[in-house]
């Protein structure tokens, strides 16, 4: 019988999917028998609760004068090596390329001298497409990923886009995943009277409102459906592009259709009530929210970008269109809010394909697996 790992994850804790991602892959780790130490600047999210294989370590910042930017890759760092040495970690995983691949590239020279600490880094996207190429950080990102024992992508297309753009090859597609217990339609007829009270269609959007998922096309969209289909509009997340929905939901008269719920712990109830999600990104290297709408029976309706196309089936779990063309998307959304049947199927099937492809009992395995590997291939002696 192979023996439990111990594994230090840093991610991003509070803002984006990779530290969901993050977080549900420590916490399915946890449950599989082995000890996951979430080392990173806040508990994630999604990290409820601890345990006795579940462990959080906040990176301690010193403020001084002096520092007019705190050094926040050093103190983690700093944390990532010490943490490693009192808990013996086996590897080191972390999320996001900018800096933690940095980060944990130092934590491990620092115990070098001790013993070999491997690095897996996982790339979700953005550090890639548009932090990592920009020039200020595509030297240093470049160096952080080749530095990496193992490197991850969440998608075929990000594997692709890292090699174009960092020229780096030996990268595994390891997709996001998606607990099937925890993600699926429960009935919810309080949530649907206060947002449906007149048996309106519900529509959905899950983001942090970034320039880059294109909110305010939600409403541009939503704009052309209500004014032939009776339906509401909920806008889960926060972020810099929030005032502009706002404005744009007052200057189309939707106020009262269109409902900003901000953050919200349980998104799996306002997935139960969705007829349909909006996911009309500018890039997705995955779209982690498509997957959850999925695994809820809800068909998606997105932009045809980035890693997209390998998790929603056009025409089968829901429909890819091109980026901004908001007339199309609304056409395509008025056509399934019309049809029960064909949005139930394509809800049925959407379910039956987040199970199938990406469901934690399938890809969990796929990390355990490539950590072993990693493992064995860095306890050869060091040249
Ligand atoms: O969006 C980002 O800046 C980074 C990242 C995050 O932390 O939210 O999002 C990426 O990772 C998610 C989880 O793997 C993917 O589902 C998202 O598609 C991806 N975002 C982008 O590529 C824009």
């Amino acid at each position: 019988m192979t023996r439990p790992l111990k594994i230090g994850i840093t991610c991003y804790p509070t803002y984006g999917g990779s530290g969901i991602v993050a977080a549900e892959l420590g916490k399915e780790l946890a449950r599989r028998g082995h000890t996951v130490h979430f080392i990173a600047a806040a508990l994630p999210t999604r990290l409820t609760e601890l345990s006795e294989r579940l462990f959080f370590h906040e990176v301690e910042m010193l403020d001084y004068p002096l520092f007019e930017y705190l050094p926040y890759d050093m103190a983690l760092a700093t944390k990532q090596f010490r943490v490693a040495r009192e808990y013996e970690l086996d590897l080191l995983h972390v999320h996001y390329a900018i800096p933690h691949a940095i980060s944990a590239y130092l934590a491990r020279e620092m115990l070098r001298p001790h013993r070999y600490l491997p690095v897996i880094t996982t790339l979700h996207g953005t550090d890639i497409t548009l932090v990592g190429r920009d020039r200020s950080y595509l030297p240093i990102t470049r160096f952080g990923i080749a530095q990496s024992d193992g490197v991850t992508a969440v998608s075929q297309y990000l594997r692709r886009a890292t090699c174009e753009i960092f020229g780096l090859g030996d990268i595994r597609v390891i997709p996001n995943f998606i607990n099937g217990e925890e993600y699926a339609r429960r009935p919810h007829p309080e949530l649907r009277e206060r947002f449906a009270p007149s048996g309106e269609k519900v529509l959905v959007h899950i983001s942090n409102f970034r320039p880059i998922k294109r909110a305010p096309d939600c409403v541009e969209i939503f704009a052309r459906v209500v004014e032939r289909v009776p339906a509401s509009l909920i806008m889960i997340g926060d972020g810099p592009d929030r005032a502009r929905v706002e404005w744009l939901v007052e200057r189309h008269g939707l106020t009262g259709r269109v409902h900003c719920v901000g953050k919200q712990p349980n998104i799996v109830d306002f997935l139960s009530i969705a007829d349909l999600l909006l996911l009309p990104s500018e890039m997705e290297a995955f779209g982690l929210a498509a997957l959850e709408a999925m695994a809820c029976e809800v068909p998606v309706i997105a932009s045809r970008t980035g890693g997209l196309p390998e998790v929603v089936e056009d025409g089968v779990t829901g429909c890819l269109l091109p980026c901004g063309e908001i007339a199309a998307m609304a056409e395509a959304v008025i056509r399934l809010l019309r049809d029960d049947a064909q949005r139930r199927e394509m809800g049925r099937r959407a379910r039956e394909r987040a199970l199938a492809e990406f469901s934690s009992e399938r890809i969990i395995p796929m990390y355990e697996a490539y950590y072993r590997e990693v493992l064995a291939r860095t306890s050869e002696p060091q040249q």
